[in-house]
């Protein structure tokens, strides 16, 4: 008897979690329109995205398809530049800084020196005239549907909007009813910001045509009419009356094929894509949308628990956020909201989310919207695989193997050395050599930090195919450094030359970061040569060069030294924290093998300071979190949670009002990097084991996270109240040993592929 009323109590337990992690509330909410960029509403298919402002007598939608970008295929390689290699590096080994710098401006740079500029595409306008006086307005970006939804009265009508972006039809859909029939009428036409343009309208349709200025490219995109009113043209634009249901479909492309190819033609992708939804019914459309989504977004839940201001608008919450850091619904919603972004801009086939994601307004973006790889390109997938999204992984491994190409060119031209190698920023036509200036554009680890990603995707899914298939951009990679690195006259040790330290301290030999990320590349040669039974002698070499590296070093501030020489300067609070990769994302220091490390590196975080840039925030939040301090790390999200544009908060870094990252301006990075964070305060599977709830906040004391995914193909869910963890389930998806960690306590055990495993909070099994 008892013991049935104890399952009944469990039973209703459970359901009770469930209700917590139906997740309502998982959206982003406002009563007023968006009256500048930062506030409208991001969609996107990976490909086409666009941004919904939501205003009621004119609506605007601003797109993107993300191979619009300036310039033409070109390859930036500098012929030659190899010939000064012997002569940088020596300057610098004799102390000659500046004049290494001023040779290496001279003669290593890439041809030309600056690269080019991700394109804004065109605009969406929808004009609703007598609509001037309204009620009841609102708008949402609701994050489980991927649509964004405005709806508001006009007198006793209800107008609705739903815009979002299809991945399986290809197209940009906008569905617009009102609740009275035929009280429906509205203009709507296409522009851009583009000087050379045109535009062609008939029937139900109309067409815009864009030529980049100052390069090969050109875009076209479709607007198609589907309506129970009456569609006419006047004055160049589409009017529709009499209407109480119209849904207008848009295709774009331009002539963009890859890298070295651009005779694609637009115009038959267009009209072929839009072909391909003729027969197909809008119901229909967006059904096979959310579930596509929902095949993603669904696969990891997170609830920390609602206090009642999910009910406020976001732009509010981010406000009070700053005030009174006391939001959790919010801090899971921002979670949600980074995996929403990362479906949006980086599917199969698609190119890797920009610095600035798919969405870019301005002609000319900050950094040209392309790809820094210093840190940014990388912080754009640190939640990917952790957060169940494993796929979308995918064109950052195209990437890889574009710039392998690329890379290897500039290997030969600048280094003489075979292999391939990639500098801090890469654009569309896929640029791998040093650019802009010689002290922060000579920078060595970008393609050994790139293929870390191949590894870490590895590690997550076990996919031993997929190892095989990416293991020779990772082994092209691991031979340019074996090449490269150069035994120091003054040291001994072989070290990264000419190289810096991202940002800060100019042109150097030997930067911290490069050896780590290095290092950690080599290792993982040595391991996956191993699982693939390839490569011995390879392997074997990377064995005796691994010792010779220049290792870390503590300097005379207790501080993790960002060089070879100790003259870290303790006041220095850059954004840029380099020389901590080997905390997050790598592990080669950590608590357990090298503690002593583990110590100066925080002191060096401490030096460095609380604020920073947008990504840089989230960086910390990550660092914190590794260091195993939860409020350290919440602290740092408040600050990256605050509002970006309060002139008294007199901060930089924050967010939005669409909860876009400020670097600032807006960067996609922060958004990213934030979300790992938080799940790393969860959950960290570094170290061959998986650890649980190692850096809980203190105001994250309840929840339920399930479906996050830890390194060996492990699943988990599990729930923690007063910061207690209560249960624990481990799905095992590649049948691997599991150890996990709580709290001092240890549990090892054998699994089966498929299988699920339970634990108390104590981490006694269940049954
Ligand atoms: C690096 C950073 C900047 C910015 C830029 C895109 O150069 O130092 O802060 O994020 O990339």
């Amino acid at each position: 008897m008892k013991m049935t009323k104890l399952i009944g109590i469990a039973a209703l337990l459970f359901l009770v979690q469930y209700d917590l992690l139906s997740q309502e509330g998982m959206k982003l909410a406002y009563d007023v329109p968006a009256k500048k960029w930062t506030e409208a509403l991001p969609i996107g298919n990976g490909n086409l995205g666009a941004m919904v402002y939501g205003g009621v007598e004119q609506e605007h939608i601003q797109f993107n398809e993300e191979t619009l970008w300036r310039g033409q295929p070109h390859d930036y390689s500098n012929k030659g530049a190899g010939n000064y290699l012997a002569e940088i590096r020596q300057l610098l080994t004799d102390g000659k800084q500046r004049e290494a710098q001023d040779l290496a401006t001279k003669e290593f740079m890439s041809e030309p020196l600056k690269q080019i500029h991700y394109q804004p595409f065109g605009d969406i306008h929808i004009n609703f005239d007598g609509h001037e006086k309204y009620s009841n307005y609102s708008r949402t970006l609701d994050i489980e549907n991927a649509i964004s939804n405005v709806s508001y009265k006009v007198n006793d009508v209800a107008f609705e909007r739903e815009v979002f972006s299809s991945f399986p039809d290809k197209v940009m859909v906008v569905h617009l009813t009102s609740s009275k029939s035929k009280a429906l009428s509205f203009k709507i036409w296409l522009d851009a910001i583009h000087e050379d343009k045109q535009l062609k309208t008939s029937g139900k349709s109309q067409t815009l045509e864009v030529k980049i200025k100052d390069g090969v490219l050109k875009g076209v995109s479709t607007i198609k009419v589907d309506t129970d009113g009456i569609v006419e043209v006047e004055d160049g634009k589409l009017k529709i009356v009499d209407a109480s249901k119209a849904t207008i479909y848009m295709s774009a492309a331009t002539n963009y094929i890859n890298f070295k190819d651009v005779s694609g033609n637009p115009y038959q992708q267009v009209s072929e894509t839009l072909k391909g939804i003729e027969s197909k019914k809008f119901g229909k459309i967006k059904k096979r949308h959310i579930k596509d989504y929902q095949s993603l977004y669904n696969r990891f839940q997170l609830d920390f628990g609602d206090n009642g201001k999910s009910k406020v608008t976001t732009n509010k919450r981010i406000y009070d956020f700053w005030k009174d850091p006391n939001d959790p619904q919010l801090i899971a919603l921002y979670v949600q909201y980074a995996r929403y972004l990362m479906i949006a801009s980086s599917r199969p086939g698609s190119k890797p989310p920009t610095l600035q994601g798919l969405w870019n307004d301005k002609i000319k973006p900050p950094w040209f919207s392309s790809y820094t790889t210093n840190i940014n390109l990388e912080m754009n997938y640190w939640p990917v695989e952790v957060t169940n999204l494993s796929e979308c992984h995918e064109p950052l491994f195209d990437f890889i193997e574009d710039i392998s190409k690329t890379g290897s060119i500039v290997a030969k031209e600048h280094y003489n050395a075979e292999g391939w190698i990639v500098h801090h920023n890469v654009d569309i036509w896929r640029g791998a050599a040093p650019v802009n200036a010689s002290n922060h554009g000579i920078w060595l680890s970008g393609g050994a930090w790139l293929c870390s990603h191949i590894w870490e995707h590895y590690l997550f899914t076990k996919d031993k195919e997929f190892l095989k298939e990416n293991y020779p951009l990772m082994r092209d990679a691991a031979l340019f450094y074996s090449q490269f690195l150069y035994k120091d006259p003054n040291t001994g040790y072989l070290i990264s030359s000419p190289s810096n330290s991202p940002e800060i301290g100019g042109l150097v030999a030997g930067p911290t970061m490069d050896h780590q990320i290095i290092r950690a590349l080599f290792k993982t040669i040595v391991e996956a040569s191993a699982i693939l039974e390839t490569d011995h002698d390879f392997s074997e070499k990377l064995k005796t060069i691994l010792p010779q590296i220049a290792p870390n070093k503590i300097g005379k501030h207790g501080q993790l030294q960002e060089w070879m020489e100790d003259r870290d300067d303790p006041e220095n609070h850059h954004r840029h924290v380099s020389h901590l990769w080997a905390v997050y994302p790598g592990k080669g220091i950590n608590y357990e093998e090298t503690p002593e490390l583990m110590k100066a590196a925080k002191q060096s975080l401490e030096y460095r300071g609380d604020n920073g840039t947008g990504w840089s925030l989230a960086w910390k939040i990550n660092f914190w979190s590794r260091f195993k301090d939860g409020n350290r790390a919440y602290k740092l999200l408040n600050i990256l949670l605050s509002p970006a544009e309060v002139p008294e908060r007199k901060i930089r870094g924050g967010s939005y009002p669409n909860l876009f990252d400020a670097h600032p301006p807006f960067q996609i990075d922060g958004n990213f990097g934030g979300a790992s964070g938080i799940v790393e305060m969860l959950l960290q599977s570094h170290l061959d084991k998986i650890e649980l709830l190692p850096a809980l906040p203190d105001a994250l004391a309840d929840g339920t996270v399930s479906g996050v995914c830890a390194r060996g193909g492990f699943e988990l869910s599990f729930t923690w109240k007063n910061s207690v963890l209560q249960e624990v389930e481990v799905l095992s998806k590649s049948g691997e040993n599991c150890t996990l960690v709580y709290n001092n306590k240890m549990v090892e055990f054998n699994t089966k592929p498929g299988k699920k495993y339970k634990f108390d909070g104590f981490l006694n099994k269940q049954k």
